[in-house]
């Protein structure tokens, strides 16, 4: 439901937050309520409202006219608050059970109100105190396909296609990945942050010329290429999960892009966790990323199989073509990610908040190792198990 009431904008403080709740009738006038921010994100506030008797709770979502992460000094587009609801309603039609119910979204105000998961955990807070998510890869996997199947010319109505990718038009939040996962990183860009004690690795990646041309291949697939309605910024913080339950926060990146890119990004994320693990506990990630892939190649081919509206569907090649394509673009993008989380701007707690400054710095030397090689040798690997493989490989060459 969008509330129609016009308002104007404002960044919401905790007790602003409440009266909302309460005038959007969320809860009873009188509900003894209390509310904290807690975003801890690049970009958003976050404002978390339970009624103290119940415990019942509902999660304020508001987009900030610039990016917290930097400071009022990068101006962002309020619009994505929309992108986000209208991602989250549209994947809630082929797989409720992995969003946040949304409640309400208010354009003016740049929010979304949507469900408390709190009995959950963000994916990568847990990863980092070591837990193992056992249905992760099959929820993601699930969630991967199924958005991406039905949203392509593959899965719906063509002409409705074009239509809905306009709803999802977002130059400002693709210009942000363009620049922080694609370009700055591969460049001696401002924006790039990283010790001291790795910059002859950093500068060796920036000499890289056949680094270069693959990259600018990947960022060309990004630019060009829109297969279907991606989540845009799938890393293991945009994800809540116990042991059960799995559920995807965030698109505010949403937008119609190549297939690989989700893939690519979730892939990235845990391989980044793995490199920050002692070796006897990397295993578990090495198996998500490879269950992954299957069951996203699984359920996409079913899919394909029952629903396919596109008359050349059943030629003899095609599903092999659109896999084996999606699966080297993943590889190269979560290459390109590796990098990026390592020495651009937006690094992760994984290879940060590793506290030894020795084992930290080997951590993010074999991180730009291995996404150098993701780059590189996308095109040579022939199944996911490929990927432990390389990422093995990385262990011995840097240590
Ligand atoms: C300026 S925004 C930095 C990063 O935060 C988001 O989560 C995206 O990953 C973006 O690249
Ligand atoms: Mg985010």
């Amino acid at each position: 439901m969008t509330i129609s009431k016009p308002s104007v904008y404002e960044p919401l403080t905790e007790s602003g937050a409440i009266s909302l709740a309460i005038r959007l009738g969320l809860f009873p006038e009188g509900t003894p309520l209390a509310c904290r921010e807690i975003g801890d994100g690049n970009l958003n506030l976050v404002f978390h409202v339970v009624d103290q008797q119940t415990r019942k709770g509902v999660i304020i979502k508001q987009a900030l006219p610039y990016a917290k992460v930097v400071g009022e000094s990068w101006p962002l587009t309020l619009k994505r608050a929309v992108i986000e609801s209208n991602a989250l309603r549209t994947f809630a039609s082929y797989v409720p059970q992995y969003v946040p119910k949304v409640y309400y979204s208010d354009e003016s105000l740049a929010i979304t109100v949507m469900e408390d998961l709190s009995r959950l955990q963000i994916v990568r807070k847990g990863l980092i105190e070591g837990k193992v998510y056992p249905l992760l890869s099959e929820h993601i996997g699930e969630f991967i396909a199924k958005t991406l199947f039905y949203t392509s010319d593959f899965g719906m109505n063509q002409q409705q296609k074009k239509q809905l990718s306009q709803s999802f038009v977002n130059p400002e939040l693709c210009k942000i990945t363009e620049d922080l996962v694609f370009t700055d990183p591969f460049f001696d860009h401002e924006t790039n942050n990283f010790e001291d004690e790795l910059r002859s690795d950093v500068e060796t990646l920036w000499a890289d010329d056949a680094l270069h041309l693959e990259v600018a291949k990947l960022k060309r697939k990004f630019l060009t290429e829109g297969d279907a309605l991606i989540h845009g910024d799938l890393h293991t913080g945009s994800i809540f999960a116990s042991d059960t339950e799995t559920k995807v926060i965030d698109p505010e990146f949403a937008f119609y892009g190549p297939f690989g890119f989700d893939i690519g990004q979730f892939f990235a994320n845990l391989l980044l966790n793995a490199l920050s693990r002692p070796e006897q506990e990397q295993e578990p990630l090495l198996a998500h990323v490879e269950k992954t892939w299957n069951v996203f190649a699984d359920v996409f081919s079913a899919l394909w199989e029952q629903h396919n509206v596109e008359p050349y569907a059943k030629t003899k090649g095609l599903l092999e073509e659109v896999l084996r394509q999606t699966f080297v673009d993943a590889i190269g993008f979560a290459g390109c990610e590796v990098i990026r989380r390592t020495i651009g701007l937006a690094h992760v707690a994984d290879l940060d908040g590793i506290e030894d400054k020795n084992r930290r710095l080997h951590a993010k030397q074999r991180a730009l190792e291995l996404g150098r090689r993701l780059i590189l040798q996308r095109q040579s690997l022939n199944n996911v198990g490929e990927i432990r493989s390389l990422f093995l490989q990385t262990f011995v060459t840097t240590h």
